[in-house]
C-alpha cells in the first residue's frame, strides 16, 4: 500500500504528533501547480522507494517534484563557458566528488590545510548546488548571474535532457562519476529507507531491488544514465570527464592530477613539492574519515530537511558483499553486460 501525506498526517495526529512538519524532501506535490500535476498524469508512472510514485520523462524516471524542477531548469537555466558541472546517478559518490572539486578550483583562496576552509563549516552539498534538488526546486528561479566564474553545479539530470546551453557549450566542463551498479543499489537501498518516515516502513531489499533492476528508480534506468555520459565523453573527451568511484579509491592521486589538467587547473611544481604537497592536503581534506567526523556533517542538515550525516554511510567499494544474494549478483552483472555490451564500458 502507497503511503501519502494526509496519511501519515492522519497517523500522526492519532499519536498526537501534529506538530512536526514533514521534511521537504517528503513534500511531494505541495508545489506543484494544476498545470504540471496535469502534464504528469500524462507520464508512465512507477511505485517509488521514498516518494509514492516517480514519472517517466523522456525516457527516466523522477519524482514529481524533481521533475519540475528539472523542467523549470531547462526553461531557465543559461551556462557559461567556464562553468563546471559534477554529474552522476544519485549514490555514485557525488558528496566526495563536490568536496574533491570545490577544493581544487578553489585552492588559491581556500588553501585546504587552513582551519577555516569552507568545507569544515559546510556540506559539500551547499558548497555545489544541484540544479534540479536545490536551485530550481519548487519554482524557484535561482540569481545564478551574479556567481563568480567559475560557477560548480551538480546535477543527476541525464544527458539528453541538461538544458540545451549545457550541451551546446563547447568550453564548459562535464565531470561524470559513476559506480558499480551493485554499490549504488546497496547504498541507494540504505539511503532511501534512512530517509522514510517511521509510518512507511522500511521498504524491502528484494521490493528495491525489482525497481532499481527495472529502472524505475530516481533518475534511472542506471545503466542508460551512464551509457548516454559514458558515449558523450568519448566522443568529446575535452568536454566530458568519465570517473569512476572505484578509480577514484584506488588512486586518487592519479585521478586528482587528472582531473586538475581537465579543468585547466593542473598543480604547479612548487604545489606538487615540499611538506605541504597540494594534492595529498586536499585529498585529506576530503576523506570519508575527516568528512564524516566534521561537526556540520554529524549534526548538520541541509535546508530540505536531510541530515548530512545521510551522506557518509560506509563509503567503501564492494560492501554490496555484505547485503546481495547470488542470484541478484548474477542479475544485475547479466543487466549491466547486456545494456553494456559493445560499448567498452565496464562497471
Ligand atoms: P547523493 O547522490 O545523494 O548525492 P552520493 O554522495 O553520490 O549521494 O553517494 C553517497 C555515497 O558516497 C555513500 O556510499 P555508501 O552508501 O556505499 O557508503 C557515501 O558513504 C559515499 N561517500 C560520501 N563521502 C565520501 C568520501 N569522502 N569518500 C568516499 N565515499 C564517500
Amino acid at each position: 500500500m502507497h503511503w501519502n501525506r494526509q496519511k501519515i498526517m492522519n497517523q500522526r495526529k492519532m499519536c498526537g504528533e501534529t506538530s512536526t512538519p514533514l521534511p521537504k524532501y517528503l513534500l511531494q506535490e505541495e508545489k506543484i501547480s494544476q498545470e504540471f500535476k496535469s502534464f504528469i498524469s500524462n507520464l508512465p508512472k512507477g511505485k517509488g522507494m521514498l516518494a509514492s510514485y516517480l514519472h517517466q520523462y523522456q525516457g527516466f524516471w523522477y519524482s514529481p517534484r524533481l521533475l519540475q524542477a528539472t523542467i523549470s531548469c531547462l526553461k531557465h537555466f543559461q551556462a557559461r563557458d567556464s562553468d563546471v558541472f559534477l554529474v552522476s546517478t544519485p549514490k555514485s559518490g557525488t558528496t566526495w566528488l563536490k568536496a574533491i572539486i570545490f577544493s581544487l578550483v578553489n585552492r588559491k583562496k581556500y588553501p585546504p590545510s587552513s582551519e577555516n576552509h569552507p568545507l569544515t563549516l559546510t556540506n559539500p552539498h551547499d558548497l555545489v548546488p544541484f540544479l534540479e534538488i536545490k536551485l530550481y526546486v519548487d519554482n524557484q528561479v535561482p540569481d545564478i548571474e551574479s556567481l563568480p566564474s567559475p560557477r560548480l553545479f551538480s546535477t543527476h539530470i541525464p544527458y539528453f535532457s541538461l538544458p540545451e546551453s549545457v550541451r551546446d557549450s563547447h568550453a564548459c566542463k562535464i565531470v561524470y562519476l559513476c559506480r558499480n551498479p551493485k554499490d549504488v543499489f546497496v547504498s541507494l537501498w540504505h539511503f532511501t529507507n534512512r530517509l522514510r518516515l517511521k509510518e512507511m516502513g522500511t521498504n524491502s531489499l528484494a521490493d528495491a531491488f525489482d525497481q532499481f533492476c527495472n529502472g524505475v528508480s530516481l533518475f534511472g534506468p542506471f545503466w542508460d544514465h551512464v551509457l548516454q555520459y559514458w558515449n558523450q565523453s568519448k566522443e568529446n573527451p575535452d568536454k566530458i570527464f568519465f570517473l569512476k568511484y572505484e578509480d577514484l579509491k584506488r588512486d586518487p592521486q592519479y585521478y586528482l592530477r587528472r582531473l586538475a589538467e581537465f579543468l585547466e587547473c593542473p598543480f604547479s611544481a612548487e604545489e606538487a613539492e615540499g611538506i605541504f604537497v597540494m594534492a595529498d592536503e586536499i585529498l585529506k581534506l576530503c576523506s570519508f574519515e575527516n568528512l564524516s567526523s566534521l561537526e556540520i556533517n554529524q549534526n548538520g542538515k541541509l535546508s530540505s530537511g536531510v541530515e548530512n550525516q545521510a551522506f557518509f554511510r560506509r563509503g567503501e567499494v564492494g560492501d554490496w558483499e555484505n547485503y546481495l544474494t547470488d542470484e541478484m549478483i548474477d542479475k544485475l552483472d547479466e543487466i549491466s553486460e547486456y545494456k553494456f555490451a559493445g560499448s567498452g564500458l565496464v562497471l
